[in-house]
């Protein structure tokens, strides 16, 4: 019984399990972190349509009928919030790997057709009202077109083979593998292609990260996910027992494919390789390193993990910079 989210009880805005509840390669719904930035809306599914629209050949409205009916794929990926909008250079390690199915973005669009001039795809949730004090007409998102075909972009309906519940976004969300949560817009009701990004609150206020290149400042939106790695057991805290083989074993996770992972148990002054899983579709890779402490105390953990075009993790200030914990070895 996980006790950060009781059922029947009004939807809280946010919930986070603990790490240790990640050891699973597939994490079990229960588990799976939940984030809303507005009150939850209510849909009856049998009323549900998604439209869409703008720079399109043809208007396109279906039902979850329509959606049923047409062919469904399955994908397995790693699903992290980017963390608080207000604060993103804060580490968060919010973070699940669930498998998605639902039907391929672009099979809609096949219906809809993309008008020559279309450059980004809106995402619309039947979510809106007041966010700390700024009223919010939709939640809405978007994306490069080019970016998002060929990338496994799903209208999904089920999550771990199960039908998606209401709080993660059901009867349909946008999923984009690869990409930081906030572009998988739960409770989906319309698509619309459109010539430049959305004006909307959470895509020009908010997920827009001020980085400096050159000495300019330029605003990076916060779409593909950096690399990331956890250490899920042992966790913060643990007391181990020196005279029992001991493991480390975590996460690592990139819109890429990760290369490497490297593993310290003296506080970051000496690294060593960890062993490290392959990538399956756009999931998180399992890393391990055997690890014989040699004397009781207390030691630092920590983990970083490079990708396959050699980005690293930050010492520190990013969502992603290096995890570490603390545990005692008896
Ligand atoms: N409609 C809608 N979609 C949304 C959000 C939201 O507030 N409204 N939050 C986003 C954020 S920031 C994250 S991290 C994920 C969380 O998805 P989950 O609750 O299913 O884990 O949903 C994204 N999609
Ligand atoms: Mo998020």
């Amino acid at each position: 019984m996980n006790d950060y989210w009781v059922k029947g009880v009004d939807l809280p805005n946010l919930s986070q399990p603990p790490l240790r509840e990640l050891t699973d390669f597939l994490t079990p719904a229960e588990n799976v972190f939940f984030l809303r930035h507005m009150a939850a809306p209510e849909i009856d599914r049998r009323e549900w349509r998604l439209s869409i629209g703008g720079l399109v050949e043809r208007e396109v409205v279906l039902s979850l009928g329509d959606l049923a009916a047409m062919p469904q794929t399955r994908i397995c990926a790693v699903h992290e919030c980017a963390g608080h909008p207000h604060y993103p250079t804060v580490p968060v390690r919010r973070v699940a790997n669930v498998s998605w199915s639902g039907v391929r973005l672009e099979d809609v669009l096949e219906l809809s057709g993309i008008g020559r001039t279309a450059e980004f795809i809106w995402s619309y949730g039947a979510d809106s009202g007041d966010y700390h004090g700024v009223s919010i007409p939709a939640y809405v998102k978007d994306l490069p077109v080019s970016q998002v075909q060929g990338h496994g972009v799903l209208l999904a309906m089920r999550m771990n083979e199960e039908e998606l519940s209401d709080k993660h976004g059901g009867p349909v969300r946008f999923v984009v593998p690869g990409y930081y949560g906030t572009n998988s817009t739960k409770w989906l009701v319309r698509l619309e292609l459109q010539a430049a990004r959305s004006p909307g609150y959470f895509t020009t206020a908010m997920y827009n990260d001020r980085v400096v290149a050159n000495g300019m400042e330029q605003l990076v939106p916060v779409w593909r996910m950096a690399p990331h790695s956890v250490i899920v057991d042992p966790v913060q805290g643990a007391v181990l027992k020196s005279d029992e083989p001991l493991t480390i074993n975590g996460w690592a996770w990139s819109a890429d494919e990760i290369a490497k992972v490297e593993v310290s148990t003296d506080d970051g002054k000496t690294w060593s390789g960890a062993e490290l899983g392959p990538r399956e579709g756009y999931a998180w890779q399992r890393f391990r390193v055997s690890w014989d402490p040699g004397s009781p105390g207390l030691y630092r953990l920590r983990c970083r993990a490079v990708d396959c075009a050699g980005k690293g993790q930050p010492e520190s200030g990013a969502r992603n910079s290096v995890f570490s914990i603390d545990v005692t070895v008896k």
